[in-house]
């Protein structure tokens, strides 16, 4: 049961969440998600099963034509203000000095799955850097010589901006030519991973239980 709750309950637990967020009840949102946190579910269900899919429903709503681009905007600026008050659980007690830099392509504005990301990263001992969205390619490569990340992690959610990814990945490589590189979010569900697929040491996940995964396998092999 992703949220430790009974189906019915969960369902319930959702609507009154998805209610809140368009509603604007940011407080409302708050203590359902920190309940949940307190009842056993982890901060990777609250944001998969709770938050990722609440803004997937209003996707789906402003689609329709439901819900304003307002509601849309209020509910993913909350949806942020919730991961931002969850910083305090994410922290890792151990460090193991190991370093990300993550962000999105150029002219991709949907920040909050790379957001979660890092935070996975983070809960895992990494010191991650995020950078948020739309980050000009040059900026990038510029922070990531500066910062020397032992992996970086990229985003995007509009397969249009494919072209971006590419252009960044280039501009690394030439710099960084055996540097790690993540790859993620939902431009990849319209194709996309026959870009990734002519360079070396690029990996694409899909989501945070893979990402836990993935990591682990990179901190246990060291
Ligand atoms: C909020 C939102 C916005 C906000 C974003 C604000 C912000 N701070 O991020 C704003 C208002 C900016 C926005 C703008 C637009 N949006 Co918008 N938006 C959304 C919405 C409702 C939610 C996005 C979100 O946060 N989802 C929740 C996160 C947690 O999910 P996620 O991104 O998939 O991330 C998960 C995985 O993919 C993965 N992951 C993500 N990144 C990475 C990276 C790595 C390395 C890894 C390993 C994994 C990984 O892990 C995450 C956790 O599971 C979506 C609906 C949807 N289906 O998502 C539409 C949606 C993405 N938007 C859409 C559109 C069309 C637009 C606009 C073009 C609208 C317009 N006409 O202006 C613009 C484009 C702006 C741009 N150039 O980027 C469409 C895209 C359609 C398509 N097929 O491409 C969607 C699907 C809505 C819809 N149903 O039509 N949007």
């Amino acid at each position: 049961m992703p949220l430790n709750q009974t189906p019915a309950k969960e369902d319930l637990v959702y609507k009154q969440f998805l209610d809140a967020l368009i509603k604007g009840d940011r407080n409302q949102c708050s203590g359902i998600s920190n309940a949940l946190l307190e009842s056993r579910a982890t901060v990777q269900d609250v944001y998969e099963d709770l938050i990722r899919k609440a803004l997937y429903d209003i996707g789906e709503l402003w689609e329709q034509g439901k819900i304003s681009v307002a509601t849309e905007h209020m509910a993913s600026a909350i949806s942020e203000a919730l991961i931002n008050e969850f910083y305090a659980k994410i922290i890792s007690g151990q460090k193991i000095n190991k370093t990300l830099v993550v962000g999105c392509v150029e002219n991709e504005y949907h920040q909050i799955g790379i957001k979660m990301v890092a935070d996975v990263f983070e809960m895992n001992g990494w010191n991650a850097h995020f950078l948020g969205a739309n980050t000009p390619t040059q900026e990038f490569v510029q922070f990531v010589k500066e910062i020397q990340p032992d992996m970086i992690a990229l985003s995007l959610s509009l397969y249009f901006n494919l072209p971006y990814l590419e252009k960044m990945i280039q501009a690394i490589r030439e710099e960084f030519p055996g540097l790690f590189i993540l790859v993620g979010g939902q431009a990849f569900r319209h194709g996309g991973k026959e870009v990734i697929k002519a360079y070396r040491n690029i990996s694409y996940q899909p989501d945070l239980k893979s990402v836990e995964l993935f990591i682990r396998k990179i901190n246990n092999n060291g």
